[in-house]
């Protein structure tokens, strides 16, 4: 039996993905948490794997039919074990949201305090925020950066845990950008006799490829995205100690999640033997490089950056210096206006509230993947600063518009 598309395509449908995928190429993609992904991956997560339900585990199943399901979902583990010298992981969490409340509830109950970073000073949802259901199930306690430096205050951790004595410490963020160091949490974890949970979902790509510690030796639980600088399918993925294994399978299916996305677990499996490959660590290192560069070259057109540069793949950029009257939501909307995507953000005690804010966040991850290398992310950092200045002239915005889709067409992304 014919498919309805077959004789009647969702022209609407197909037209807005060309849209968006056009969007994608000729303007400069800098949300840090975003990637392009390879054809490959996309080929896997388009796949009829999309059709099987899997409810279960490898050799352990619900349905029938599952025996190579079985075999790709075994080789996921096998690989994401391997890539990160852990002694177990979990493929199906549908996303790091997912793959956190999971963890929570493997090894947590209801009311148990947790320390985590405070969301205004770079931390996530899903590490306390009253707003989120870990905030609502669970006792978070928030530790912040130091006014002086706005890196992660360790002495402040580690005198909430000796007061609080937390039953984990999730160390973890979404735009911190500083190196997270996992030794001196998982001290503390040991002193108070605490768990340790890393959620490494910014970061994944750049443990997988050397440029940043990798906290599995130190932490009970690594919960990742696969997304962002891992450049894998959207997604989530937990790592535990065998002593957790059980615990942690438990609470994703039949705990927290129905049946398993194969189709994306298929995609991840991909990423990450792509994630394995020695170009992989060289994609990593460029990462950094450019976002040092991209910082260094932004301080020169007037901006503060939070902690005053980056280690990573992000920097947070406190526009008060560069212009007091200017909001990270008027930024975000001029920027989008002149082919440059990014996002608003807090930085650490914002006086504006979080859907205005003081700042943004930029990441290279995806002009990384586009083969920009320094020249590029100084000419980047012109370009924002550019159409910033001139935000209230349509023609110098286009103009910027302009110089942004030639950059990218002598990058392109597919
Ligand atoms: N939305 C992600 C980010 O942008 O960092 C976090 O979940």
């Amino acid at each position: 039996m014919p498919f309805p598309s077959d004789t009647t395509p969702d022209t609407e449908v197909f037209g807005l993905i060309e849209r968006e995928v056009e969007r994608q190429c000729t303007g400069l993609q800098l949300i840090a948490s975003e990637n392009f992904t390879s054809p490959a991956v996309m080929q896997a997560v388009g796949s009829a794997l999309t059709n099987k339900y899997a409810e279960g585990y490898p050799g352990k199943r619900y349905y029938g039919g599952n025996a190579i399901v079985d075999d790709i979902e075994a080789i996921a583990i096998d690989r994401v074990k391997r890539l990160f010298g852990a002694e177990h992981a979990n493929v199906q969490p549908h996303s790091g949201a997912n793959a956190n409340m999971c963890a929570y509830q493997a090894v947590l109950q209801p009311g148990d305090t947790v320390l985590g970073l405070s969301l205004d000073h770079g931390g996530h949802l899903t590490h306390g925020s009253p707003v989120n259901a870990s905030g609502k199930l669970y006792h978070f306690v928030a530790y912040k950066v130091t006014p002086g430096d706005e890196r992660i205050d360790m002495d402040q951790v580690r005198d909430l845990a000796l007061e609080h004595r937390p039953k984990l410490i999730v160390a973890g963020t979404t735009s911190y950008p500083r190196r997270l160091d996992p030794a001196p949490f998982k001290a503390i974890a040991d002193e108070v006799g605490a768990m340790f949970l890393f959620d490494a979902a910014h970061i994944a790509g750049l443990i997988a490829g050397g440029v940043h510690p990798n906290p599995v030796p130190y932490a009970d639980i690594v919960t990742f995205t696969t997304h962002k600088t891992l450049r894998g399918p959207r997604g989530g993925c937990i790592l535990s100690t065998a002593e957790h294994a059980a615990a942690i399978d438990k609470a994703v299916f039949p705990g927290w999640q129905g049946g398993p996305l194969e189709h994306v677990i298929a995609g991840k499996a991909v990423a990450f033997h792509e994630a394995a490959q020695p170009t992989f660590a060289d994609y990593a290192r460029q990462i950094v490089t450019n976002a040092s560069a991209l910082a260094e070259a932004l301080v020169q057109q007037g901006f503060r950056l939070v902690s005053g540069g980056t280690d990573i793949h992000l920097m947070v950029v406190d526009l008060r210096p560069f212009d007091a009257e200017l909001t990270g939501k008027e930024a975000q909307a001029v920027l989008d206006l002149a082919g440059i995507t990014l996002n608003k953000n807090s930085i650490p005690d914002d006086p504006r509230s979080p859907f205005v804010t003081s700042g943004v966040r930029i990441g290279t991850p995806s002009v990384t993947t586009q083969g920009m290398q320094e020249p590029e992310m100084a000419q980047i950092a012109a370009l924002i600063a550019r159409a910033l200045r001139h935000r209230t002239d349509d023609a110098a915005l286009a103009a910027v518009k302009a110089e942004v889709a030639e950059l990218c067409g002598r990058f392109p992304a597919y």
